[in-house]
């Protein structure tokens, strides 16, 4: 039976690693009902069981079953990220003042910003407690690993929240804020899968490198969706970012790129105190299609992609084992949510 939670897009890497998808299944129903007593467990349930990809949780089991190590011992770590990443997502949301997330409601949209912090602060201290059950002989270097990708993800919000105010982002810039808010998450998992396996350092740090590639290219992929996605399947709001003068890789590129009247069409939208939301986002998708900015993200997307292809092929395992890896990574970039 597939999971529901998986899009159709998905259902192949279900196939390859379905018993790890049940795992998890198990492990976040457990938690679902370890902290069912709590104030906030009711929005937490919401989040979780709406689902996502799990795909970090997932890349966190994969990686520890790759090292020949029963990946259950891993699945502390794998919903320690998930949850980590869910209390994320509902203190971005109210930041953002996003309505919808994963095609419903978000937390503070569904019952107010106050509840909605609170849900995620108790959410992280869960991270941390799931954590605490990993075994004693792996558990300092996952919690260290864990405390330094929490910060790194926090300055990644603050670097993107200062990219509002900031006349021009360049796109290292924007690399950098990515990789912090994004993609070194996607490599904490799979390091903290390889460290529970105890996986030689080299191999555990090849992983993590994947990871945050992926990762970049992972957050790519999703600025182009903003603008590019099928309403239906996206979950969210299409041209979202647009709408909020978000600086994504395609808003940055198209302001370096942009010259004359072109340059002019941008600033009128970007300055538009209020604009017609649908009228926006058409002038600036056109802009973006005219300037080839989707063609150029995609590139570099692909740059990305490459690099961590690489990086998988040099870790020394049965290749079998990678398999899944190389099918997850295929599937997030054929993605349409
Ligand atoms: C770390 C203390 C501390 C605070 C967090 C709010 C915040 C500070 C950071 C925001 C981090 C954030 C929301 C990053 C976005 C990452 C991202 C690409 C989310 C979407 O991930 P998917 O597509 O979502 O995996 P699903 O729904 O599939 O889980």
């Amino acid at each position: 039976m597939l999971n529901r939670y998986y899009s159709h897009k998905f259902a192949e890497i279900f196939l390859y690693v379905e018993s790890l998808i049940q795992l998890l299944n198990k492990g976040i129903n457990d938690y679902n009902t370890a902290t069912q007593d709590y104030q906030t467990a009711e929005q937490q349930k919401y989040l979780m069981d709406l689902g996502g990809k799990r795909v970090r949780p997932l890349l966190a089991l994969i990686s520890c079953q790759m090292f020949g190590k029963d990946p259950e011992a891993a699945l502390p770590a794998a919903l320690a990220v998930e949850v980590f990443h869910n209390f994320s997502l509902v203190h971005d949301d109210i930041m953002d003042q996003a309505p919808m997330r994963r095609g419903k409601e978000t937390v503070h949209q569904k019952w107010n910003p106050a509840t909605a912090i609170l849900t995620g602060d108790v959410m992280l201290v869960n991270a941390y407690e799931l954590l605490l059950q990993l075994d004693n002989d792996v558990l300092k270097q996952s919690m260290e690993l864990f405390s330094t990708t929490a910060i790194q993800v926090c300055d990644g919000q603050m670097l993107d929240m200062s990219f509002e105010d900031k006349a021009e982002v360049s796109i290292n810039e924007y690399i950098n804020m990515i990789t912090l808010k994004t993609a070194v998450l996607l490599g904490c998992s799979l390091k903290l899968g390889a460290i529970v396996a105890q996986a030689p350092h080299t191999f555990a740090n090849h992983l993590y490198h994947f990871g945050v590639k992926l990762g970049i290219s992972f957050q790519l992929q999703d600025d182009i969706l903003d603008v590019y996605a099928e309403g239906d399947a996206f979950g969210k709001q299409i041209g979202g970012d647009i709408l909020a003068n978000k600086k994504t890789f395609l808003l940055i590129s198209a302001m370096e790129k942009a010259t004359g009247e072109d340059k002019k069409l941008l600033d009128f939208w970007l300055t538009h105190p209020n604009p017609e939301p649908r009228d926006k986002v058409k002038a600036i998708t056109e802009l973006y299609n005219k300037l080839g900015i989707a063609a150029q993200a995609k590139n570099m997307m692909e740059n990305y992609y490459n690099d961590a292809m690489d990086l998988l092929a040099a870790v020394e395992v049965n290749p079998e084992a990678k398999q899944p890896l190389y099918k997850l990574a295929q599937q997030l970039l054929n993605r349409n949510s």
